[in-house]
Parts: structure tokens; sequence; C-alpha cells
């Protein structure tokens, strides 16, 4: 692990980066009983497609290191759903996160712990701050290209991926008519606490 100022570079038209410590790749069949229609699901899983990937820079998991990379979600839907991240806490609630959009079209799906949303659009050249607390989930809202964003995230930070699991997230993005739509997840029940 360097221990030292270090450069690396991203290049846009070919979604990558000029040195990377991990490839994440994950398709469908790492997102049972994230899709409601579950028919669509199903008939999918035989191409099994890869919904998005992450190429990251690993750092020490401590505070005050950096986490970053660039994540690129693919385009497609199951059922009326848009491809999309499996979404995540993070096991430290009180941290932050910081997404660039270098390519693409979609939209980012925010939670917090006690029901709070948000959506917020995500093109290229927007900048989107995830306060801690908020669960995020990156979705491609576009028909052909990748979603691309650049993130950086505290070292310490952890994923929680569990809590999205039992439910998904309060609301969904669903192309209906032609349009990007948001609504309720038929799933989600406010917690009991
Ligand atoms: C990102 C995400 C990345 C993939 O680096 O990890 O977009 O999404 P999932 O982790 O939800 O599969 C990030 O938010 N890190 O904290
Ligand atoms: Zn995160």
């Amino acid at each position: 692990m360097k221990q030292h100022p270090f450069t690396f570079s991203i290049s846009v038209p070919d979604e990558t980066l000029s040195e990377y410590d991990n490839h994440i790749v994950r398709r469908l069949s790492a997102m049972v009983g994230q899709y409601q229609d579950a028919q669509a699901f199903t008939a999918m899983l035989s191409q099994d497609p890869v919904l998005y990937e992450v190429y990251e820079i690993k750092r020490p998991e401590s505070e005050g290191e950096l986490m970053n990379g660039i994540s690129i979600v693919h385009p497609g839907k199951v059922g009326e759903e848009y491809f999309m991240t499996k979404g995540h806490f993070h096991t430290v609630l009180d941290t932050a996160e910081v997404y660039y959009c270098l390519k693409g079209e979609g939209m980012m799906v925010m939670e917090t712990p006690e029901g709070e949303w948000s959506i917020e659009e995500l093109h290229p050249g927007c900048v989107l701050y995830v306060p801690p607390r908020w669960a995020h989930r990156s979705v491609n809202t576009g028909q052909l290209v990748n979603l691309v964003t650049f993130f950086i995230y505290p070292g310490n930070a952890g994923h929680d991926y569990g809590t999205i699991e039992q439910q998904g997230f309060r609301k969904l993005v669903v192309e209906r008519d032609g349009r990007v739509q948001v609504i309720d997840n038929p799933r989600w029940h406010p917690k009991e606490r």
C-alpha cells in the first residue's frame, strides 16, 4: 500500500482508471429479491447480465483514509425497473460520500434509517453530496449509455448491505409510458422501533 502521494487518471471515454486494486462485477444473480417483477427477473437469469462494475483504489479501512474509484451501471431494465446498484448504508453510519457524474444519465435514490427519502438526478458534471446516515443506490435511467460516477468516501465507512436487502429502498425508479417515474416500493414498511 502506497504511503506516498500518488496520481492516477480516469479515462471517461474508456470508462477505466489507469490503475486500480479491485474490479468488482455484479450480475443480476447478486440481486435476488431486489426487483419487484419476479417473473422478469427469473426470465433474465439464464443470461445473468452484468448490472454494474466498480473499479476501486483500495486504501486502509481506517479513519483519515479515503476510498475512491468509479462505478459503472449498465443500461437495462428488469421489468419496468432500471438496472441499479445493490445500495447500502455505511456501517459507520456517520460517514458521508461524494459522487461526481462523468457520463450517462441516472438517479441516486437515498434514505435515512428514519425513513426520510431523497432522489437526485445525475448527469455529467453533477456533483452529489451524500451526507452521513443516508443509504444510497445509483440507477441508470439512460437507454443506451453507461452511468459512470467517480466516488470518494471515508476509509472506515464499511458497507451494510443487509438492511437494504430486507425490504429495498422506500422508492423505486421505473419506466412507465416511456417516462422515468418514481413510485412507492410496495415492499417497504416503516420499521418498528
Ligand atoms: C460506491 C458503491 C458502488 C457500488 O463505491 O459501492 O457504487 O454500489 P454497491 O456498493 O451498493 O453495490 C459506494 O457508495 N461506496 O461506499
Ligand atoms: Zn457508499
